[in-house]
């Protein structure tokens, strides 16, 4: 699972990457301009895999993990002639979902490009630019589409092509009216069809608004239409970037001082992940307790094939207990006393928090 950090120049992206990964790369009060990335993975906070890791008293514990990738390099105009394009394109592709920072502080000792503080023209601004890249690539291909259209005598021949034109034709309908791809009424069918375009504005995005070190602002204040069915959070960026880079106990005593319940970046860590659409899953034992990470609506089969591929093959049962129903019962065998571990089959539709363990045979 990956997350694209983007934003304008200076919109403090390597601060929030700072804060989310505890790393150390480099901030400038003046952008350098250049396409560059900084990536690095992080464990996924989860109170769950806390409670069965003291359960188990397992050698290893690891948590369902997320590559964050901060993408300089983007700024106003960039798509004019035809979309964004190149490396730049491919390293906001790529991404499962994307944060876009927004700096919403004032601060005079670091310029903004546009010459003052403006969150809403800001995050509009660069979302035209990846609207803009979509709509060329819709325009490219339905061009095509046409041509071969015309030149096979026509829609009657082409069924496939001509469902892909028509979709295609309602995607433009909406680029046109300034909507993202993502707030189109897709099937399943026709998400499948458009999954090899890799649309940036079909993808889920967090709004994150730097507030600046008075922190003010919430995020009704920020709502635009176009991020109707974003998430939105508000936080300090500096703040939260040092707090990152404490000892978790002094961490634990700035925060008190500071009067903050949680620091940001586990809410927005776990915004993020929410943010994919995907469930976890649980094995555990003496070994390990592990988060598995799998899409929502995925049979057993699928699971046991995120853990190992011979498991999917050799498959025979899952013994599933609840997360919730294992801490209540206390025991894997008080749970199967209780009936709350029970055996399900391959097509069993896996539920968020559900712990798995994998019969198999090969
Ligand atoms: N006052 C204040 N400054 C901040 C805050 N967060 C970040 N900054 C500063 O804003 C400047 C830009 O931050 P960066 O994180 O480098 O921004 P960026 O988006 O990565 O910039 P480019 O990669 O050059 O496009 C730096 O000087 C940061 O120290 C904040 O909460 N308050
Ligand atoms: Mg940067």
């Amino acid at each position: 699972m990956q997350l694209g950090i983007i934003g304008l120049p200076s919109s403090t992206k390597t601060t929030i990457f700072n804060a989310l990964t505890r790393s150390q790369a480099r901030t400038t009060a003046y952008t350098t301009g250049q396409i560059e990335t900084h990536t690095a993975v992080v464990s996924v906070p989860d109170p769950r895999v806390d409670h069965l890791r003291a359960m188990f008293e397992p050698r290893k514990t690891t948590y369902a993990q997320i590559q964050y990738n901060d993408i300089a390099g983007l700024r106003v105009g960039i798509g004019k002639e035809g979309g964004l394009s190149g490396p730049l394109l491919n390293a906001v592709a790529q991404n499962d979902a994307l944060l876009h920072v927004v700096r919403a502080f004032e601060d005079e000792a670091i310029p903004h490009p546009a010459g003052s503080v403006n969150p809403a023209r800001d995050l509009a601004a660069l979302d035209f630019e990846l609207l803009f890249s979509d709509l060329v690539i819709v325009e490219r291909r339905l061009e095509r589409l046409a041509h071969d259209l015309d030149k096979r005598g026509g829609y009657a021949q082409r069924p496939a092509d001509q469902k892909e034109f028509d979709l295609l034709m309602r995607l433009k309908e909406a680029l046109d009216l300034g909507a993202p791809i993502r707030d189109v009424p897709l099937t399943p069918e026709e998400e499948k069809r458009l999954r090899g375009y890799e649309f940036l504005t079909a993808k889920p995005v967090l709004v994150v608004l730097n507030v600046g070190d008075k922190g003010s602002g919430s995020p009704a204040d920020y709502l635009i239409d176009h991020h109707r069915h974003s998430a939105v959070i508000c936080l300090r960026g500096d703040l939260e970037m040092n707090i990152a880079q404490l000892e978790p106990a002094e961490a634990a005593a700035f925060l008190v001082e500071y009067g903050i319940a949680e620091p940001g970046l586990s809410r927005m860590i776990r915004l993020s992940y929410d943010l994919l659409g995907q469930h976890s899953f649980f094995t555990v034992g003496k070994d390990e307790v592990r988060a598995w990470t799998i899409t929502e609506g995925a049979p057993a089969v699928a699971a046991a094939g995120v853990i190992h591929t011979d498991l999917a093959r050799g498959f025979i049962r899952a013994e599933v207990v609840s997360c919730d129903d294992l801490i209540a019962a206390g025991s894997l065998a008080e749970a199967r006393r209780r009936g709350t571990l029970r055996l399900e089959g391959r097509d069993y539709v896996v539920q968020d928090g559900d712990i798995l363990t994998i019969r198999f045979n090969v």
